[in-house]
């Protein structure tokens, strides 16, 4: 499918997402949400896209944000918060998403590319990564999740830090607040975020969803509830036929071949 903002590549088992306006350091807009929502439902829909790799287009910026020149223009305020929940619907449906996703940072990851970068699952980092939420700066806050997303991960402090001075988060400060799970060259961040894409697309499909949700969902709930939880999914994905393929291949000391079933 085509369309102006973005690009998405499949791969075997998997896809690649490019955000692409490399003239504004790939700054979203309107547009590019929205087609962003059309990229998901394509995704979504595609039963051999099992894991999903995120990336900003140029060596310069993953995501520098949404774009302050459209944001400028809002006439009103009723139209600024429609506009912040529907950035936060879309972000928190990749939070939910039922694949893994990959967000592969390879560079400015500022405002509202930053809270794009932390809806994802797992978080690859270029060397060249710089995160922050300067927001403040333009007289706003973070409203695409940011203030929420980031304090559950570092701790409100932290958080707070970062969204009140807007200063940026290095690569590797990143990678010590738990934000990045790795750190590597510019040059081998996207065929580390491949391998890792082919890893995850040879596991469990179901398994990998529930995964997701038992986190998400448990780490948002006290723990008796969340461990519940946690067992009635495990009751769910027992009933599967990957739970029996997984386990015979593991007596049969053979590759596990899962078919999301
Ligand atoms: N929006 C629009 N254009 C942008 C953006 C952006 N977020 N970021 C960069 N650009 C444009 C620049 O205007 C410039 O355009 P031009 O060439 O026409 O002058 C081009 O991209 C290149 O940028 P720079 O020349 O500034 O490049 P530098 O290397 O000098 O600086 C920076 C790179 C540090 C990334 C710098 O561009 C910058 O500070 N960008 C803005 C970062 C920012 O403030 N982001 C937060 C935006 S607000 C936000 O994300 C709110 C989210 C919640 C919204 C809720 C909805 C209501």
């Amino acid at each position: 499918m085509e369309w102006e903002n973005i690009q998405l590549k499949r791969e075997k088992g998997w896809a690649l997402l490019t955000i692409h306006r490399p003239k504004v350091l790939n700054a979203l807009n309107r547009e590019t949400l929205e087609e962003l929502e059309q990229a998901l439902n394509h995704v979504e829909s595609s039963d051999d896209i099992r894991v999903l790799v995120v990336t900003g287009a140029g060596e310069k910026a993953f995501v520098a944000g949404a774009d302050i020149k459209e944001l400028r223009q809002i006439p009103s305020s009723g139209e600024a918060e429609r506009l912040a929940a529907r950035g936060q619907a879309l972000f928190t449906r990749i939070e939910e998403f039922p694949i893994p996703v990959i967000m592969a940072v390879n560079g400015f990851a500022l405002g509202g590319g930053f809270e794009l970068a932390l809806s994802g699952d797992i978080l690859l980092a270029s060397e060249k990564a710089r995160f922050g939420l300067p927001e403040v700066n333009l007289g706003v806050l973070p409203g695409y999740g940011g203030t929420q997303r980031l304090a559950r991960l570092v701790g409100k402090p932290t958080a707070k830090y970062y969204a009140l001075t807007g200063d940026m988060i290095s690569a590797e400060e990143a990678l010590r607040l738990g934000i990045a799970q790795k750190v590597t060259t510019p040059d081998q961040l996207l065929t580390d975020a491949s391998r890792l894409a082919e890893k995850l697309a040879q596991k469990a499909p179901v398994a990998m969803r529930y995964i997701k949700q038992a986190i998400n969902q448990g780490t948002d709930a006290d723990l008796k509830t969340a461990l519940r939880l946690e067992a009635s999914y495990f009751g769910v994905v027992f009933n599967t036929e990957d739970r029996l393929e997984g386990m015979d291949a593991f007596l049969e000391k053979r590759e596990a071949s899962f078919r999301g079933k």
